[in-house]
């Protein structure tokens, strides 16, 4: 398949002003009519639109048919001839016929559960209609839907409506990537949302009936959104309805179609039986950034799909905002940055590496990765801290006014910034083109007065990019004396060479830096720092998220330690803070949940690395659970007794002040069951749980423990819960993840032989497969290569069906070179097996071929 580059970027040779669509639907000859508005751009030459698995019945330009040789059609273009087209303005009608019910993948016009529902980004779209299928043609669309169901929705506003049909018609320009069709027998769960200006805007949430008690969250969650959306970035909503519709087959988490979102059911649906804390949490992180999008995506969208992230990086950053205004900026700094060191940092690590602003890609649905999306966040936020709040939103009021109704780039993004600020910020913008994390190193000196800070920075080669350039890092850092006192409170400072002194005069003692405060740049520090360093600013920093780094990077260099030698002793010291942390009556239950938890057995396995080891994935989980016991041991009293005074005996809600107290009680129940071989208190926990997060504490410790009871709470729950698909992926994905790594390939294959396994079903597959590969690491790479093959095999079953998520999921061997040669050489058969398939989809292809390389 062809290489798709950035720099082959051309302007399209027409745009299409408004574009009239007629549906008829049937599951497997739907008729799609379509009517568009051309207008030439560039000059005379032929009109390619793109058109996949469609079958043409008719083309018509003005209303006349078009002669044979003026048309070439290909399995993914139909080509019209220049010289049959008219000089100025004209109309092509096009008649297709699609099969919905045929289409697995997922992607353009499919039907889930006898409901018809579209997925057009990125190019889906081309899957409905023969159509010049890229972001910077913007149109209005008037649609018209023919069926028996009782609810038919498009995108903007209803015009009209009656037996049998339906009308919609959207006035704001938009990229066909934003076009969406529903219908179905669908509910509604309603409400409205009054904007800044005084407009009523109606809001309704289509479920499935059976689902409407399950809505409220997520309708208070999107009114909240809105609100902040107006008192933060001045934006007002701009269609008279909003529209969410919950759907059960689905890629990804949700899609931000023009007044009519389409929400995987998972993050729409939750009540206090059968969501956690941790989904309540997400749905209202997806929420919001799917609101968000109609100003950072739709009203302003992306020239071509290069550009992804000046959609997806700053609306992710807006969410991670909102987020931290909701439920505290420690706790969701300390959640994101472990979300992007787990996922991000390990992309730029390996093979799938790429810049934030990728320059070629073969399967464009290959690029919704960690690195667009996150890191691109964390540059809008590297951003916003270099240039400070106050210009930062001068700059984004810039940005809406200049670029409104526009598909732009990241250099219109840098644009305004340096407009607003009068800087060059061409070498900020390397972050953008530039692939791998910097490392930083730290050197100190002190003269008796003056402290010397020389920072210097370093990115390892990534794929294609062999030599890397100083990128500008912000460094917020503060300087502590030896009694806790903070000598020289948080200033940025700015790491623009390859090294670079700082010097700070007239100080008391040599003070204890603490850098990168709130984590303000995704980097690695490098800094050899002894235990009692590390100790004293977990129990002194003043910034809550280098307290927490610092717990953690004292448990990393202890676990790397015990992973290498399972006799070595654990330091009394790390057990002493722990001990002192869960005593402090000042920190809050969310944050000492975050600082009393253990790294990742990833993160382990880096640190043994680093080290200079290869890490054996069964020794790094049995050093997980040497500290974690260790722990236990030493606040015993302690914990028990928090334990039981966190038991609240009132209803579940689902505000932050009391998920963070469920999230301490259920880390202080993973430390007691360390300690009890009948895990009693995770019975009794289980036993008196009325929501599904307690369910979810205890249920995987009792699966770890082997205890026959797991059996009995998971036959109980399954009986109780088997109708509702959204409780069976948690029941299913308990077992994959919790299920001791010795034997958990087979306990996985064998839950992929249960009648509820409807593997076609990505979350289904993903809470089986994707838990297993991704979450049960040392069960995934044992020895014997039993962990690949299970993966492989699935795969290979996938990737026909749906290639998206088969692609997504290839990911796990992206770590492979990480490994001993026997895993390696497992590893690599398996992805020759893959490599080998024919027929193998593009976009498995480009993923393993990547990571082969
Ligand atoms: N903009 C969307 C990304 C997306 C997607 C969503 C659902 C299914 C397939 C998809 N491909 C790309 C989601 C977002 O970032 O908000
Ligand atoms: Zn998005």
């Amino acid at each position: 398949p062809p290489m798709i580059k950035l720099s082959d970027y051309q302007a399209p040779a027409f745009l299409v002003r408004h574009v009239d669509l007629k549906f008829c639907l049937h599951p497997t000859a739907t008729r799609v009519f379509s009517r568009l508005e051309c207008v030439p751009n560039t000059g005379k030459s032929a009109f390619l639109l793109n058109g996949e698995e469609l079958q043409l019945i008719s083309v018509e330009i003005d209303g006349k048919p078009l002669a044979d040789d003026a048309l070439i059609l290909t399995e993914t273009t139909l080509e019209i001839a220049a010289d049959a087209l008219p000089d100025g303005d004209f109309t092509l009608c096009c008649e297709t016929e699609i099969n919905p019910e045929g289409n697995t993948s997922l992607d353009g016009l499919y039907m889930s559960k006898g409901m018809y529902c579209t997925q057009c980004e990125a190019e889906g779209f081309r899957k409905i209609t023969f159509f010049p299928d890229r972001p910077d043609i913007m149109a209005t669309y008037s649609v018209r839907i023919e069926s028996d169901e009782p609810v038919m929705l498009s995108n903007g506003n209803p015009t009209a409506s009656g037996p049998g049909w339906a009308e919609w018609h959207d006035p704001w320009p938009k990229p066909s990537y934003l076009f969406a069709l529903v219908a179905g027998n669908l509910v509604s769960y309603d409400d409205s949302f009054l904007t800044m200006s005084g407009r009523e805007v109606g809001l309704k949430i289509y479920v499935r009936p059976g689902d409407k008690h399950r809505c409220e969250y997520a309708m208070d969650a999107l009114k909240r959104s809105m609100r902040w959306d107006e008192q933060v970035y001045g934006r007002e909503y701009d269609l008279d309805l909003f529209m969410i519709v919950a759907v059960d087959d689905f890629n990804m988490g949700a899609m931000e179609n023009k007044g009519l979102n389409i929400f995987n059911s998972k993050y729409v649906l939750a009540s206090a039986e059968i969501a956690t804390d941790r989904d309540y949490e997400l749905i209202e992180g997806i929420i919001a950034h799917e609101y968000f999008h109609n100003w950072t995506g739709n009203r302003i969208t992306c020239r071509d799909w290069f550009q992804l992230c000046l959609k997806e990086g700053l609306t992710v950053y807006r969410d991670q905002q909102f987020s931290g205004d909701q439920r505290g900026h420690a706790v969701q700094r300390i959640d994101d940055v472990k979300m992007l060191r787990a996922r991000q940092f390990r992309e730029d690590a390996g093979p799938l590496a790429h810049p934030v602003r990728p320059e070629e890609y073969i399967e464009i649905n290959n690029f919704y990765t960690a690195t667009v999306y996150e890191k691109g966040a964390e540059v809008i936020g590297m951003l916003r801290t270099l240039v400070g709040a106050e210009a930062y939103e001068r700059a984004l009021t810039l940005y809406f006014q200049r670029h409104d109704g526009q598909a732009c780039t990241i250099e219109d993004w840098i644009k305004v910034f340096e407009d607003v600020t009068g800087t060059d910020l061409a070498q900020f913008k390397r972050w953008y083109s530039q692939a791998g994390t910097p490392r930083i190193s730290v050197k100190e000196d002190w003269d008796g007065n003056t402290y010397m800070l020389t920072l210097t920075q370093k990115t390892d080669p990534t794929p294609g990019q062999p030599d890397k350039q100083p990128l500008v890092i912000p460094v917020a850092s503060g300087l502590l004396g030896s009694d806790g006192t903070e000598l020289h409170s948080t200033e940025v400072l700015v790491l623009d060479k390859a090294e670079q002194t700082y010097r700070f005069e007239g100080l008391p003692e040599k003070p204890i830096p603490s850098l990168f405060r709130g984590f303000s740049a995704p980097v690695i520090v490098e800094r050899k720092i002894s235990n009692a360093e590390r100790a004293f600013l977990l129990a002194n920093d003043t910034d809550p998220f280098n307290k927490w780094e610092m717990g953690r990077a004292y448990a990393l260099d202890l676990l790397s330690v015990l992973a290498t030698d399972a006799e070595s002793t654990i330091e009394p010291d790390f057990l002493n803070a722990m001990a002192t942390l869960l005593e402090d009556q000042t920190l809050d239950p969310a944050f000492k949940a975050l600082a009393l938890s253990l790294p990742s057995i990833e993160d382990v396995m880096d640190a043994v690395r680093q080290g200079g080891g290869t890490p054996d994935p069964m020794a790094c989980y049995d050093a997980l659970s040497r500290l974690d016991t260790a722990m236990a041991g030493r606040m015993k009293g302690t914990i028990e007794q928090i334990y039981n005074a966190l038991d609240n005996d009132g209803p579940y809600t689902p505000d932050p002040q009391a998920a963070g107290e469920r999230s301490l009680r259920g880390r202080l129940l993973g430390l007691i069951s360390r300690l009890e071989p009948n895990v009693e208190t995770a019975m009794r926990h289980l036993a008196h749980a009325d929501n599904m997060t307690d369910i979810m504490q205890a249920l995987p410790l009792l699966i770890r423990a082997g205890r026959p009871e797991a059996k009995e709470a998971l036959g109980s729950i399954y009986e109780s819960w088997k109708h509702n698909d959204l409780v069976l992926d948690k029941w299913f994905a308990a077992q994959a993840m919790a299920t001791p790594p010795e034997h958990a390939a087979e306990a996985v294959a064998q839950l992929t032989e249960h009648p509820d396994f409807h593997w076609k079903n990505p979350n289904r597959f993903r809470s089986v497969i994707g838990v297993f590969a991704m979450a049960n690491v040392a069960g995934f790479h044992r020895a014997d290569g039993a962990g690949y093959k299970l993966l492989t095999d699935w795969l290979i079953r996938l990737d026909p069906v749906n290639p998206q998520t088969t692609a997504r999921l290839a990911g796990a061997f992206e770590t492979w070179r990480n490994f001993d040669d026997g895993r390696q050489a497992l590893m690599l058969g398996n992805m020759q097996r893959i490599a080998d398939l024919k027929g193998l989809s593009k976009d498995t292809g480009e993923i393993i071929g990547r990571i082969l390389e």
